[in-house]
């Protein structure tokens, strides 16, 4: 039976007005959200409705869609279409950069026809009984898992990279690389894209071998027909599965990865992404320069109900967090940039996935703290002890990765929130001063009572790398977020003496303009934290109060503190806070905080905060 595949038609680009992107991290706690108005870009020809070459592989016939599982590995021998086992072995793969292997996957990639469903990148939609099939899947997988059947297996996408980095060219003398992919019950043409992708769009050269380490999935197909298939379609040992014996969660599995490794760098991936072109050379450059610097490449997204590879070209995300120890996209200061726009950029914070470490560095950096569960925080307290213990986290323009954006299928027996503050626990303790975790129990008060076992191991691994101390790193590598008592004159919450209400920063997320308020007084720093630096700044967790209207009246807003205007405010014995440029005194009336001429009498005028350093 006959597929109806509506194309999503994209033109060249289409507005998309907010994005809520989910890397790694489902909603609730660690949802971030951000980049209003960004142009998004598709390959966007349009195009007819053409049966796909390899429709074959996805049997719907209106009963059962699981039979998709039950096919596997049948239809997806069928896809290698007259292809006999391939023999050659990984040495030869890696030998010879045009060698046949036997697989038209790989001897072809590149020729497929432009109008298969789902090439180039685009999206793919289903209309009628497919539709309503397709999102009963998806409801199960969090993933439209029938348009990724539909789709080629070694589909092209487009090159997202920012313009100029089709111009430079790399060493042929790089590291080679061992790509660790753990995966936990991914749909199978999921985890097989990710694998196609990465040995069609990669150096034959560089890449010593993909470990794919099998979280001890339930899924049958995963099984032995996964062996076959990539025992049958792949060059011998470059693609291999590791099992664990028994559920460990992502942290150890990678770390099981890494142990088994034999490139001379590792590149730790997830197990639903499309690597761009020339995403890897990057990435070696840099660690051939310096063994100690990690890696990262740029994330683009897959969207989850289509599996069209999506992107902003130019946009750069920086990644960061605040107290809550909530992980956000940001953007790159002036002052990060390179020599040219392609040059590495300095990051304060990683994703779970998509970067690269020298194999050995990795080891003396003490890998992961594998006493910590599942996944969650590791991203955190890898990033701080690169940076704290000698090494260097940075962004690479020039090397892309589309990820689809949806939540891990990993499952949290003891709870997701549990699980974070566990880790997250675990990476403070051994990070950060008293001052600073005084603030993250502020946000979490149940992560202070609780037991996450011995940590001297990590403490003890500390001292011996001599690693600097967290204030370094908040000076920095991550300045952006306000160390509410350092430097600082007056601290805490900011109340209206008239109101009895609190100024309120409604927890937003980034440093670009943003409102401010006043709200019932709760004192929780994250959004009603604030600081009146020594330097003048008001400052809140992420962002300064700054006028930008200058007139009686005006609204004052948030913005980025290190990039903003930067404004100066003196509080007076009387508690009025004076913009020091205008002169304008910082009021409140029913609609919130408000500029208005100074009167000493107007107790709306008056401000307190609960705590002075300095009177
Ligand atoms: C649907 O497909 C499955 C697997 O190919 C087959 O076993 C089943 O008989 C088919 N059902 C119908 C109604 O065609
Ligand atoms: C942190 O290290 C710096 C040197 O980098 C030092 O000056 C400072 O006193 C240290 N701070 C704490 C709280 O240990
Ligand atoms: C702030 O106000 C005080 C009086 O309350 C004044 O002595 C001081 O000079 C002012 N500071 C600035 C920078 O204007
Ligand atoms: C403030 O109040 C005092 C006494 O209540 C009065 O003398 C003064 O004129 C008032 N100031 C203003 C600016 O209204
Ligand atoms: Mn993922």
């Amino acid at each position: 039976m006959r597929l109806k595949i509506r194309y999503t038609l994209m033109s060249a680009t289409a507005v998309i007005l907010v994005i809520n992107l989910i890397i790694h991290r489902n909603a609730s706690t660690s949802t971030f959200t951000l980049l209003s108005l960004l142009s998004l870009e598709g390959e966007g020809e349009k195009v007819d409705l053409v049966r796909n070459r390899h429709q074959g592989r996805y049997h719907n016939n209106g009963t059962n869609h699981r039979a998709t599982l039950d096919l596997m590995p049948k239809h997806l021998r069928e896809i290698a279409i007259g292809g006999l086992p391939v023999t050659i072995t990984a040495e030869e793969f890696r030998k010879h950069p045009k060698m046949k292997t036997g697989n038209p996957l790989i001897d072809t990639y590149g020729e497929n026809d432009a109008f298969l469903s789902g090439e180039r990148g685009r999206g793919v939609t289903f209309v009628d009984k497919e539709k309503e099939a397709a999102m009963t899947l998806q409801r199960e997988f969090n993933i439209n898992v029938m348009a990724s059947d539909v789709i080629p297996l070694n589909r092209m996408v487009p090159d997202s990279r920012l313009d100029g980095c089709e111009k430079l060219t790399y060493d042929h003398d790089l590291p080679t690389a061992t790509v660790v992919l753990p995966f936990y019950n991914e749909w199978p043409s999921l985890l097989l894209r990710t694998v196609y992708s990465l040995v069609n769009r990669t150096p034959r050269h560089l890449l010593w071998e993909i470990l794919l380490i099998d979280d001890c999935s339930t899924m049958a197909e995963l099984g032995k027909p996964l062996d076959q298939y990539l025992q049958d379609f792949f060059p011998r040992d470059l693609v291999r599965v590791l099992r664990m014996p028994k559920r460990e969660g992502l942290i150890r599995a990678r770390m099981e990865g890494w142990k088994k490794s034999n490139g001379d760098v590792v590149v730790f991936f997830d197990s639903h992404m499309e690597v761009n072109i020339d995403w890897l050379q990057p990435l070696l450059t840099e660690i051939k320069k310096d063994r100690r610097t990690v890696p990262m490449s740029v994330l683009d997204y897959i969207n989850q109900d289509t599996l069209e590879y999506r992107f902003n070209r130019g946009y750069l995300n920086r990644y960061g967090f605040d107290w809550r120890l909530v992980f956000f996209e940001t953007f790159f200061r002036d002052d990060q940039i390179g020599p040219t726009p392609q040059s590495p950029r300095p990051g304060a914070m990683m994703v779970g996935a998509a970067f690269a470490i020298d194999r050995k560095y990795f080891g003396e950096l003490g890998g992961y703290d594998t006493g910590m569960k599942v996944w969650g925080g590791e991203n955190l307290e890898m990033a701080w002890r690169v940076w704290l213990c000698g090494g260097r986290l940075v962004h690479l323009p020039c090397s892309h990765l589309g990820h689809v954006a949806r939540a891990q299928p990993y499952i949290f027996p003891e709870g997701r929130r549990n699980i974070e503050m566990f880790n997250y626990k675990r990476a403070i303790l051994v990070w950060m001063e008293d001052q600073h975790k005084e603030f993250v129990y502020n946000y979490s008060p149940e992560m202070k009572g609780l037991d996450v076992g011995d940590v001297s191991d990590r403490l003890a691994l500390k001292e011996k790398l001599q690693c600097r101390n967290f204030t370094w790193y908040m000076d920095n590598v991550w300045p952006e977020l306000s160390v509410y008592n350092q430097d600082v004159q007056a601290w805490g919450s900011l109340v209206n003496k008239a109101s009895e209400k609190c100024a309120d920063n409604h927890g937003y997320l980034f440093q670009a303009p943003a409102d401010l308020y006043t709200d019932s007084c709760h004192f929780l720093y994250n959004t009603q934290g604030f600081s009146l630096a020594k330097s003048g700044l008001l400052r809140t967790t992420l962002q300064c109060v700054v006028v930008k209207e200058v007139i009686i009246g005006g609204r004052p807003k948030l913005e980025d503190c290190i990039t903003g205007p930067r404004d100066q405010w003196n509080h007076t014995k009387e508690g009025s806070l004076v913009h020091l440029s205008s002169k304008m005194c910082l009021d409140e009336d029913p609609n919130g905080p408000v500029m208005r001429s100074c009167d000493r009498n107007r107790t709306s005028q008056h401000w307190k905060f609960t705590h002075y350093v300095t009177r």
